[in-house]
């Protein structure tokens, strides 16, 4: 596996150093001054590049060129949106960039509603607590026709939530759903959140399929031209949400995904904190199955919680996922590409708040000690399975 991690770029406190201390060799990162839908220059590209690797770290992937909501929906500008993307892909290439992560959910990116959950330990993780979500979604933002979702009880519990919370705690629910997680190119107020969702009112699973279908279709010719692999995010939570459909969540969706547009540019980011979130992803099995599709890992556990839907991010090697079979799987996959094309990225993914982090203002999940831990522990497990494994 190659070791990477993810930097916000020049702003983000985590510097470059930073990343080699922790023992990344690769840096994940995008642009993220350049508005949503705007052409990624190669000037600019290859200026990112140039600083990277000034500090002996390669760009391995880039994550993500986002994709316009305008070209899930197929509505305003986008054609020129979808342009646009194809250029940046063509663009990212010429620059020698070969991997490039993007995500097809509507509205929003991913999604907590606790960002500072605290754990026996006293560090802090992310959580989705589905009670409080569904308080969000039933009494705060009041979505037409949500009640239809939910059982009676989970109702009362949801109502029962909401009595027991402070102004404060409601206020810090709705700015951890619709302000936008680190990562996210949307953030919203609650008028402009209905506004969101009331444009996908006539978009179901089908149609969405159907618009993430013809997107692939207009950019992945000129990706495979480039070398380029193109590596789908699954949904997190991988589930629909808010009545949004959602299209990159369970195996079925990646086996239409891989059939509807057969291209060696078309693949996936096996993200195990997302797709583990649910008991019916076997992750070892679609390791296997979709084996030559996945171009990018993501690294980390969650723990569902009693309530269903309900989970929090666990210490990478703990939790719901199997990280031993996971990473067991990803190298033997590996060996299997053997002299063909480079080791599989991977990076932590998301972190606990710990030690001297507490105290800072870190991104949630996007803390640097946190993260250490995390690499630094899959980093052992790769090291011992790969001797058992009698490979280097
Ligand atoms: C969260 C991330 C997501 C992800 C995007 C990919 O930490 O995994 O923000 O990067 O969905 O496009
Ligand atoms: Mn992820």
């Amino acid at each position: 596996m190659e070791h990477t991690w993810r930097w916000f770029g020049p702003n983000d406190d985590t510097t470059l150093t930073d990343i080699r201390q922790c023992g990344a060799t690769g840096v994940v990162t995008a642009l993220h001054e350049i508005p949503n839908g705007q052409v990624w220059s190669v000037e600019a590209i290859q200026a990112r590049k140039e600083l990277i690797e000034s500090y002996d770290l390669r760009w391995s992937v880039v994550e993500s060129v986002p994709v316009h909501e305008d070209i899930k929906k197929r509505t305003g500008n986008y054609l020129e949106y979808i342009e646009n993307y194809r250029q940046t892909l063509v663009n990212l290439a010429q620059c020698g960039i070969d991997t490039v992560c993007y995500n097809f959910m509507p509205v929003l990116d991913w999604t907590r509603t606790d960002l500072a959950y605290e754990l026996p330990d006293g560090s802090k993780a992310l959580r989705f607590d589905q009670t409080a979500f569904a308080a969000f979604e039933l009494y705060i933002l009041e979505r037409k026709g949500a009640e239809l979702d939910y059982s009676d009880d989970e109702k009362a519990a949801a109502k029962a939530f909401l009595d027991n919370a402070t102004e404060d705690e409601k206020n810090l629910l709705v700015a951890n759903i619709i302000a936008g997680l680190p990562g996210s190119e949307e953030s919203y107020t609650l008028e402009q959140f209905r506004d969101k969702l009331a444009e996908y009112d006539h978009i179901d699973k089908g149609t969405l399929r159907q618009n993430m279908k013809l997107f692939l279709e207009a950019i992945l010719p000129s990706a495979e031209q480039g070398g380029l692999k193109l590596a789908v995010h699954p949904d997190d939570p991988p589930r629909p949400i808010l009545g949004l459909p959602r299209i990159v969540s369970v195996k079925e969706d990646v086996e239409w995904l891989l059939d509807a547009v057969p291209s060696p540019a078309n693949g996936i980011t096996l993200c195990t904190g997302s797709y583990g979130v649910r008991a019916d992803n076997d992750l070892v099995d679609m390791i296997q199955q979709f084996g030559d599709s996945i171009y990018f890992t993501h690294l980390r556990s969650t723990k569902r919680e009693e309530v269903a839907g309900s989970f929090h991010e666990a210490a990478h090697l703990e939790g719901d996922v199997d990280m031993v079979g996971v990473v067991s799987a990803i190298l033997q996959e590996e060996q299997k590409r053997e002299g063909k094309g480079r080791a599989i990225p991977m990076r932590p993914d998301h972190g606990h708040q710990i030690l001297n982090d507490l105290a800072k203002d870190a991104k949630p999940g996007y803390s640097t000690l946190g993260r250490m831990k995390g690499l630094a522990e899959v980093r052992g497990l790769e090291l011992g399975l790969k001797s058992l494994m009698g490979s280097k």
